[in-house]
C-alpha cells in the first residue's frame, strides 16, 4: 500500500535524526517556562514535535512545508472538481511530498476499499435519543469501531516496536475511510429521520461520495466545499486541543480509535471546534434582530452587547494566530466567486469589517481577527447544510487526517508517554520569593 512504502522508505533516516537530537543534544536549551506560562494553559511553551504541520503567528498553517494556497496548487484535482483530491491531502501529510494524480488516486482506492462501517455502529446511533448532540454520536462511533483495531490485536499478540506504526497506520485509513459514511448517517439519521445506510460509491471521490451521502445537491459544487474544508481543517500543529488529545492518548499506546475519539471530544467544546456553530448562530441572531443585514453602527452596537453580556464572540481571536487565518480567507475566497450576493456572505464581510475594531478598542484579545471558524458556517448553510450543531462533525472529519498522520509519526519514531510536570502554587511563591530575594 502507496502510504505503508513511503513511509517506510523514510523511516530509518527520521529514526536516526530524533536519536541524535535525543541523545547528543539532549541538554541543548530551547525555551524557558514563565509562571505566566505554566498559570496560562502552557501557551507558546515550545515542547511538542510535529513534522505533520506548523502554525507561524505572523502567517498560518503550512502543512508540510506548504501554505494553503500552495497546496491547492500542488495537489491533483478531484475529477469535475476545481478543488484537490482529498486522499492527495491525506498523502501529503504522512509522507511529506506533493503527490503525482496516480499517488493521490491510490490513498482514495485504499478508502475505497475501507469504507465499510459494520452493521452494530449504525444500530448503536439508531438507538440514540434523537436530541442527541451529532458531536456524541460520532465520538461514540468511533470508539465503537474500536473493537476491531488492528493495533491493539496486534499488540496483544506481542507485536514489536518498531511496527506500531504499520498497525496504526492500518487503524488510521480504516477511520478515515468510515468516517464520511458514519458523518452522513448521523446527518440524514439525526435531522431527517433516515436510517438507510449511507454506501460509499469506489467510482467516487472522498469528497463527492460526502455530498452524495449527505444528499446535499452537487449542482451548486458541495463535493469541492467538502474537499476543501476537510483539506484546510485537516491540522493545526499540535498543541491545539484536539490534536493535542490524540497526541496525549495515543502515547499511552492506546489505538487511534481511543485516541480519536478524545480529539473529538476536544473539538467539541465551545473554545474550539464548536465555535463554528456558535458563530453561525451570532450572524443568523443579528439578521434576526435587525431582519436582514443591519448598519454598520447597529452591529458595532451588537457586538459590544455580546461582550458586556460576557460573551466571546465566536469566530475571532487565536491562541496562536496573530493575523487573519488563511483558512479563513481561503473559504472568503471560496464563497465570494461562488454567491458573491448571497445576505449571510455580505453579513459575515461587514462582522469582518466591524468586530476587529470592536475587539481592539475592548484591548483584551491578543489577535482581533478572524479564525477558521468565522465563515465556515456561512458556507455550509450556503449549501443547505443549515442544521449548525452538525458543523463540529465536519471539523472532525476533516481533523481526522491531520492528527491520525501526527499519530502514525508518533508511533514511527517511539514517542514516549507524555507526562509533563505539575507544580503547586506554594511552589510557584518559593520560586517568586528566591526571584525577589536572591541568596
Ligand atoms: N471575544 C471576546 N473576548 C476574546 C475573544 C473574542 N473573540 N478572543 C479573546 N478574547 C479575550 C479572552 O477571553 C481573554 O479574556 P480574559 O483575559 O478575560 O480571560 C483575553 O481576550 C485574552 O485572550 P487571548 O490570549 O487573546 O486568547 P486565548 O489564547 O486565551 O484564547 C480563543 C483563544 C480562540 C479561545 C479566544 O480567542 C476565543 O475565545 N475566541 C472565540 C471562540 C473561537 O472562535 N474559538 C475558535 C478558535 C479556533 C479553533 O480552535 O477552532
Amino acid at each position: 500500500m502507496i502510504l505503508h512504502e513511503k513511509i517506510q522508505s523514510q523511516l530509518p533516516a527520521w529514526r536516526e535524526r530524533i536519536k541524535t537530537l535525543a541523545k547528543e543534544h539532549a541538554a541543548v536549551v530551547v525555551d524557558t517556562v514563565t509562571i505566566e506560562e505554566v498559570i496560562g494553559g502552557m501557551r507558546d511553551i515550545k515542547s511538542l514535535l510535529t513534522d505533520i504541520s506548523s502554525v507561524d503567528p505572523g502567517e498560518g498553517i503550512r502543512f508540510r512545508g506548504m501554505s494553503i494556497n500552495e497546496v491547492l496548487k500542488a495537489l491533483p484535482k478531484a475529477r469535475g472538481g476545481k478543488m484537490p483530491l482529498v486522499g492527495g491531502l491525506y498523502y501529503l501529510l504522512m509522507v511529506g511530498e506533493a503527490p503525482s494524480k496516480e499517488q493521490a488516486q491510490a490513498v482514495e482506492d485504499e478508502w475505497a476499499k475501507r469504507a465499510v462501517v459494520p452493521d452494530y455502529v449504525f444500530k448503536m446511533l439508531k438507538s440514540m435519543p434523537r436530541d442527541t448532540h451529532p458531536m456524541i454520536l460520532l465520538s461514540q462511533a468511533v470508539l465503537a469501531l474500536g473493537k476491531d483495531s488492528v493495533f491493539t490485536k496486534k499488540y496483544h499478540e506481542g507485536m514489536k516496536r518498531d511496527v506500531y506504526w504499520e498497525a496504526a497506520l492500518e487503524d488510521s485509513l480504516d477511520l478515515t475511510a468510515k468516517l464520511p459514511v458514519i458523518a452522513a448517517y448521523i446527518y440524514r439519521l439525526k435531522y431527517f429521520g433516515e436510517s438507510a445506510k449511507p454506501k460509499y460509491n469506489p467510482k467516487q471521490d472522498y469528497g463527492t461520495n460526502f455530498a452524495r451521502m449527505m444528499k446535499v445537491s452537487d449542482k451548486k459544487g458541495y463535493a469541492d466545499l467538502a474537499r476543501l474544508y476537510f483539506i484546510i481543517h485537516s491540522d493545526h500543529e499540535s498543541g491545539n486541543a484536539s490534536a493535542h488529545a490524540m497526541h496525549l492518548v495515543g502515547s499511552t499506546l492506546s489505538d487511534a480509535y481511543f485516541s480519536f475519539s478524545a480529539s473529538l471530544n476536544a473539538l467539541a467544546g465551545p473554545l474550539h471546534g464548536l465555535a463554528n456553530q456558535e458563530s453561525l448562530s451570532w450572524l443568523l441572531e443579528v439578521k434576526e434582530k435587525f431582519g436582514g443585514v443591519p448598519t454598520r453602527d447597529d452591529l458595532y452596537k451588537f457586538a459590544w452587547d455580546t461582550l458586556n453580556d460576557g460573551h466571546v464572540i465566536p469566530g475571532y481571536g487565536h491562541g496562536v494566530l496573530r493575523v487573519i487565518d488563511p483558512r479563513f480567507v481561503t473559504q472568503l475566497e471560496f464563497a465570494k466567486k461562488r454567491f458573491p450576493d448571497n445576505d449571510l456572505l455580505r453579513l459575515a464581510e461587514m462582522v469582518l469589517d466591524v468586530v476587529p475594531s470592536v475587539l481592539k478598542e475592548q484591548g483584551k484579545a491578543k489577535n482581533p481577527a478572524p479564525n477558521v471558524d468565522a465563515i465556515s458556517g456561512t458556507l455550509q448553510y450556503y449549501y443547505g447544510v443549515r442544521e449548525f450543531d452538525f458543523y463540529t462533525v465536519l471539523f472532525g472529519v476533516g481533523r481526522a487526517l491531520g492528527v491520525t498522520a501526527n499519530y502514525v509519526w508518533a508511533r514511527a519514531l517511539a514517542m514516549p508517554i507524555e507526562r509533563p510536570k505539575s507544580l503547586t502554587t506554594k511552589m510557584l511563591e518559593d520560586e517568586v520569593a528566591k526571584a525577589s530575594h536572591p541568596a
